[in-house]
């Protein structure tokens, strides 16, 4: 008897050609079999693998990709529902039939010469009723690894699935590495997505962006659940209670750093949980649980060193899972190890930069990318919390919303209820960064962190967030921060890093109800005395800068979220605009 998961398989093989076809078990064997391959196989006249030392980081190995490949790419991600108005403009929409043809089209016999790995994984716990079954397609070695360490591959998923059709279904193909050739098409109503063109992380590991955010939040609003951008971290304060945390950064703005923390808070300690992607539910008691469906990290690596982060170099200096992979960094050679800016201090005098030359020191320009990425399990993560495999996951607290802004956003502040707190992140603005192609540092609109990730109409996803109001019976308390705020010399205010943990804490007395706050035009701001910030030299002026709110900053702010509103029609749940009127009276 042939499976529906059999028949596809052999439905695609008959389709892209390949020359062998390989299931993927998911064992270290294979593992180690399938990265000594790699060091042999050649993309682009470049190896995909190479071998790097063991002595400082286990396990690692060096991969470089097309220089035309190394962020996502949203303006070639499209979301293919039935109906225009359902992807929202938020997305970029294509007639499914259509997309599926242009697809079909690049995918025949794409393959020839090659050989296609399918992945069985599951996303989540395969214990949890949360956790969901997926297969990839690809014939990337590089994405076959990665996704070894980004989800749980095997076989456990192929018996999840047994004879059952209800399944994700992930086509790829690195294709030629074109960029006119590229896309990444998703069918919400057919759970599967179709990606061409592209292996890096975003655009090809189909059960990361694609599948777990994109897929599952068009799953979650039909079923009554979330899918975000959130890390989940666990912050124990010296009593030895751990209050749990969901936290939305934008790309590249503070996610993985703050999900890995160190607090320099005595007595404070941060669980980690997930860096970047979470699924919320509500539980049986009525609380939000949050469960991370991934099994890695696929971390920014510049910026990532001893002192800003100590507990993630101490992951990738850990030997217990195969392999860990680096992106376009650069080479130190005389240890034969990654680096990138920020890793050490100094600079070593003989690298090799993120395209394989040697680095040219006055150039002026970093030897990493500056989206270069390691890719590790969370098996080597020394502060992984216990409750990570909780199958109900763990019951939230407070929810933080962020951005990257030089001015105008205070470092923290509360929201004043469910629907403040939903309004707050529906208008967060952030810097573009280098996790997307296109130009950095530009402020636009990043609601929940999930403009580029919701799979749907962006009104009907604030709408979705507002019935939390009902179906939860106790609602987290909602936190805006902003660890980017700038100096007239354009200095960072705050430094960020270990010290958010000062952030962290006064959350949790607010949570306690141990400090009552003071009101100011944005919601509920801490007093400076009930910030704990013993040790840090800080002017007092500073701080007071940092959770001022500037009425000039936000009359030139207003026009700007009434802009982004008005893109949405009628769209806008009501109890946003009366939010929008009510922040406009404030400023006026
Ligand atoms: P994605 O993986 O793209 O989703 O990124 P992320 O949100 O996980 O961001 P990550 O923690 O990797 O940080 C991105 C960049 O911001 C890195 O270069 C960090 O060094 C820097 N960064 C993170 N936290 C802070 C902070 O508190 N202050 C400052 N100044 N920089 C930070
Ligand atoms: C991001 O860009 O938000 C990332 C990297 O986490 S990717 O997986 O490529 O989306
Ligand atoms: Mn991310």
């Amino acid at each position: 008897m042939t499976t529906p998961l059999q028949k596809w398989v052999k439905d695609l093989t008959d389709l892209m050609t390949p020359d062998k076809v390989y299931w993927m078990n998911g064992s270290d064997k294979e593992a180690k079999q399938l990265a000594k391959e790699a060091e042999t196989t050649m993309v682009n006249g470049v190896p995909v693998l190479t071998k790097l030392s063991d002595k400082e980081f286990p396990n690692s190995y060096w991969h470089r990709s097309n220089p035309n490949d190394v962020a996502r790419t949203e303006h070639l991600t499209y979301v293919c529902t039935p109906q225009r108005e359902e992807a929202g403009f938020n997305n970029i929409w294509m007639d499914p039939s259509q997309a599926k043809e242009k697809m079909n089209g690049l995918f025949k016999g794409c393959m020839k010469g090659r050989t296609m790995y399918v992945i069985p994984f599951v996303m989540g716990n395969p214990k949890s009723d949360y956790a969901k079954n997926c297969v990839q397609v690809t014939d990337s070695l590089y994405v076959a690894l990665s996704m070894r360490i980004m989800t749980r591959v095997g076989d456990v998923a192929v018996e999840r699935i047994g004879n059952s059709d209800d399944f994700f279904k992930g086509y790829h193909s690195i294709g030629e590495v074109n960029p006119d050739r590229r896309f990444i098409m998703h069918f919400p109503h057919e759970n599967s997505v179709m990606s061409f063109g592209s292996g890096y992380g975003g655009n090809a590991l189909l059960g990361k962006k694609c599948y777990s955010l994109r897929i599952a939040s068009y799953l979650g609003r039909k079923e009554g659940w979330l899918a975000e951008h959130m890390i989940i971290i666990g912050v124990q304060a010296p009593d030895g209670k751990t209050t749990y945390f969901l936290g939305a950064f934008p790309s590249a703005c503070g996610k993985t750093n703050l999900a890995l923390l160190d607090p320099v808070l005595k007595g404070y300690k941060v669980w980690t949980l997930g860096d970047d992607i979470a699924w919320i539910n509500v539980g049986p008691d009525g609380q939000l649980y949050a469960i991370n469906p991934e099994a890695g990290f696929f971390g920014v690596a510049p910026g990532t060193g001893v002192k800003t982060n100590p507990v993630m170099v101490e992951t990738l200096k850990s030997d217990k899972f195969f392999p860990t992979l680096y992106t376009n960094t650069a080479v130190d050679n005389d240890n034969n190890s990654p680096w990138w800016e920020g890793l050490t201090d100094e600079k070593p005098e003989n690298l090799t930069d993120w395209h394989g030359a040697k680095y040219d020191e006055t150039s002026g320009k970093p030897a990493a990318h500056p989206n270069s990425r390691f890719t590790v399990s969370a098996k080597c993560c020394p502060t992984m919390s216990p409750e990570y495999e909780n199958p109900l996951g763990v019951p939230i607290s407070g929810i933080i919303f962020g951005g990257r802004r030089k001015s105008t956003i205070p470092l923290v502040y509360e929201c004043e209820n469910w629907d403040h707190g939903v309004f707050t992140a529906s208008i967060i603005g952030s810097e573009t960064t280098a996790a997307q192609s296109g130009a950095a540092g530009v402020v636009r609109r990043d609601p929940m962190a999930m403009l580029p990730f919701c799979g749907y109409n962006m009104g009907d996803y604030f709408k979705h967030w507002l019935t939390f109001k009902n179906r939860a019976k106790k609602l987290p308390k909602v936190f805006m921060v902003n660890w980017f705020r700038k100096d007239e010399d354009g200095k960072f205010m705050w430094p960020g890093f270990r010290d958010n943990s000062r952030v962290l804490k006064w959350m949790i007395d607010r949570i306690e109800g141990k400090v009552e706050g003071e009101k100011k035009e944005l919601g509920l701001f801490p007093k400076i005395e009930e910030l704990d910030l013993s040790g840090l030299e800080i002017a007092k002026e500073t701080v007071e800068k940092l959770l001022s709110v500037s009425k000039e900053e936000w009359q030139k702010e207003i026009p700007m979220i009434e802009e982004f509103y008005s893109k949405f029609g009628d769209k806008i749940p009501k109890e946003l605009k009366e939010q929008l009127d009510g922040l406009k009276k404030k400023f006026a």
